[in-house]
């Protein structure tokens, strides 16, 4: 801690260790309490580094309100006990309008005043109460709520959240004991559980027992990892200088000492100014960041608070003001499928009526057939309802001991509830589909506008709004309606001429000469885009041949895996497709042929391209299938066997890797020629 022993510190030294860590604590103290940023985290990290590294070099500089010195390297057996000097109390609840005029009147009457009375406003956190000590401006201690009474010393844990100062800023009290709340953000809660699950340990059920379990670590080092932020709310007790006349000057206090307290704290007068807040928070909450679960109202004027005093453990002079219940109980009635645009097969649960989330809730979305498995959901369970801010009620949980001998396993539908096509789960998918893609109700107006696309088959004056008319208007129901199309049909639409028809029908007709390649991109087939329609139109030569072929054959195409292969096989194997091809193929639309191409021969044929960052000329995809088309592989990593690379704007790891190995590099202008002059290029040969 000092310099009397070992050698003497020489004065500049002492003096860059005292100006970095100013530098350090002056960058948390933006980032954390006036929340602007004002260097990047990498920087942040090298002058700590730098820090760090003086200080190993002279530990007798070290001190313990160095930003090094966070984690403790001690190890607790337990926590010792604190006992709260001042209780640490807990709030009233308001969860009514009606509650909350109450409670205002109560106030006025017992202070007996006719004025409105000002109020401090502020979202209450969904985290763990905690009173933290500061002496001479130091942290000195930390302690959980506990019964209120007393609670745990939770020192070093408290020391690694990076929004608690080791030390206050400016003019320091010779003592402050300030309360706040320890949340774990939404961002952070999410990573956390992410690493648990890759680590195989149980993820977290909320950011609140998260938070919890992090507080609650005997080895601080764990606690450093976890994402926590501590928001102060009151100042307990202070002495060496005088207590601001009201809370919210109190507040600004903690502020300047370099405490962070929450930006939407605001003054309130009366009732109604508490409810338009309670309103804009409600609003605000899904987008906070954080949980919170209601809001908390004080009389700003500590010497009313002081006034009104407490009733058992709660002040008089503050309540909070709960949201309604985000979850509730209530019962599974039944399961339906819905199958949506893409034919994805969604199963939702019709509920007995529920209030919940402000709410009557009788429909929440399952997601799909996994959940129904992880949730081990009957019909005829008790189940929680979770509808959180405006997103779609969702059933979160099964009370499986309460249910009853009645209840029913849910059965996966086998065909499609819509079209009554076979429906299909390819392996390693969470989600079931309708294979009827060209003919399901539910999907054609999609699979029309796919067709129809200018990648596709290309058929210009078919647009969205178009393609929902002639559906609506029964005109056509699938692809091959197309072309029974008369102009005189299309002309009797609303907001359609003559001469506008006539253009359509001829672009229709125009779309018959197709090559296969667009035809099979055009058909919609899941997980078949442009390059893999390419590649199976090289290999097989014909739609017959394509038709014709199995999972066994679908895997012999460079770039078809097994799921691909089962998504063909499907699709071709369904009556009702092979039905809408045969319509198609009779109207006259005409795949052009081509004779399976020998690979050796293609101009690019062995090599292996790797495309990065972002081209501005046209997309990935239509790059993969142009250099396909050519022969090349067309690869997602640079290894020693990449022959090109092609960088586009804002290229990144592949670009430097490849300059590590050594390997070609060249931009997109070079992949235009290379594709111009092979006659590939998408935007230009055609
Ligand atoms: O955000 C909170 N959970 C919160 C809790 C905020 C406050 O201002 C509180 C509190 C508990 C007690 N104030 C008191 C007096």
């Amino acid at each position: 801690m000092n310099a009397d022993h070992g050698w003497p510190v020489s004065e500049s030294v002492a003096d860059q260790v005292r100006r970095l860590r100013e530098q350090l604590s002056d960058w948390s103290y933006r980032y954390y309490v006036l929340d602007e940023p004002a260097v990047p985290d990498a920087e942040y990290d090298r002058i700590f580094r730098a820090l760090q590294s003086i200080e190993e070099q002279h530990p007798e500089l070290v001190s313990a309100d160095s930003p090094t010195q966070r984690v403790g390297d001690r190890l607790l057996d337990g926590f010792s006990e604190v006992t709260h000097e001042v209780p640490m109390l807990s709030l009233d609840n308001a969860f009514s309008d009606e509650e909350l005029v109450a409670f205002d009147r109560r106030i006025s009457e017992r202070l007996g005043i006719q004025d409105t009375v000002i109020y401090v406003a502020e979202p209450k956190l969904d985290g763990l109460a905690v009173s933290i000590l500061y002496k001479d401006g130091q942290l000195v201690r930390a302690a959980t709520r506990g019964d209120g009474a007393s609670g745990e010393d939770i020192t070093a844990n408290i020391r690694t959240l990076r929004s608690v100062p080791l030390g206050l800023r400016g003019q320091a009290p010779a003592l402050l004991e300030v309360r706040g709340e320890v949340v774990m953000p939404h961002d952070g809660f999410e990573a956390l559980n992410e690493r648990q699950r890759q680590a195989g340990q149980k993820p977290f059920a909320n950011p609140r027992n998260a938070a919890a379990g992090s507080l609650r670590q005997l080895d601080s080092g764990i606690t450093a990892q976890r994402p926590l932020e501590f928001y102060a709310y009151s100042i307990a007790r202070l002495e060496g200088q005088a207590m601001p006349a009201t809370h919210l000057a109190s507040l600004q206090l903690l502020r300047d000492l370099g405490l962070r307290v929450n930006s939407l704290v605001c003054r309130c007068h009366g009732v109604d100014e508490l409810l338009a807040f309670y309103q804009r928070v409600q609003q605000q909450r899904p987008t906070l960041g954080y949980d919170i679960d209601g809001v908390v109202y004080k009389v700003d004027d500590l010497a009313l608070q002081q006034k009104l005093g407490f009733v058992s453990r709660a002040p008089r002079w503050a309540i909070a003001h709960k949201f309604p219940a985000q979850e509730e109980l209530t019962i599974l009635r039944d399961v339906e499928w819905q199958v949506g645009r893409t034919g994805a097969l969604t199963p939702v649960a019709r509920l007995e009526p529920v209030f919940v989330g402000g709410v009557t809730v009788s429909n929440a979305t399952l997601h799909n057939a996994d959940e129904i498995e992880r949730l081990d959901l009957h019909i005829g369970d008790t189940v929680v309802v979770l509808r959180a801010g405006d997103v779609i009620p969702k059933v979160s949980a099964v009370l499986a001991d309460r249910r009853p001998e009645s209840a029913r396993a849910i059965t996966i539908p086998v065909a499609c509830p819509v079209c009554g096509s076979e429906v299909f789960r390819a392996e390693g998918e969470a989600v079931t589909r309708c294979t009827g893609g060209l003919i399901c109700a539910a999907q054609q107006k999609e699979a029309v506008r796919h067709f129809a696309s200018r990648r596709a088959m290309d058929i210009e004056g078919l647009g969205e709004r178009l393609v929902d008319v002639l559906v609506d208007e029964k005109l056509i129901a699938n692809v091959a309606d197309l072309y029974r199309l008369s102009i005189e049909q299309v002309a009797s639409l609303e907001r359609m001429g003559e001469k506008s028809a006539a253009n359509l029908i001829e672009a229709i007709q125009r779309s018959k000469q197709v090559a296969l390649p667009r035809f099979l991109f055009a058909l919609g087939i899941r997980e078949v885009g442009e390059a893999t329609a390419l590649a199976l139109a090289n290999h097989f030569g014909s739609l017959q041949a394509i038709m014709a072929a199995d999972d066994q054959a679908f895997v012999q195409v460079a770039d078809v895996g097994p799921v691909v292969a089962s998504h063909l096989q499907h699709f071709f194997a369904e009556p009702h497709n092979q039905q809408v091809i045969s319509r198609l193929l009779e109207a006259g639309v005409t795949p052009s042929e081509s004779e399976p191409q020998k690979p050796e021969t293609l101009p690019l044929h062995g090599q292996t391209w790797v495309l990065t960052g972002t081209l501005e000329q046209l997309t990935r995809d239509q790059a993969k299938a142009a250099l396909q088309q050519l022969g090349a592989k067309v690869a997602g990593s640079v290894s020693a066997k990449t022959s090109m690379v092609i960088a586009g704007e804002a290229a990144g790891s592949k670009l430097d890797k490849a300059q590590a190995l050594g390997i070609a590099v060249e931009d997109e202008t070079y992949l235009i020629k290379v594709l111009t002059e092979h006659g590939v290029y998408p935007g230009s040969a055609e």
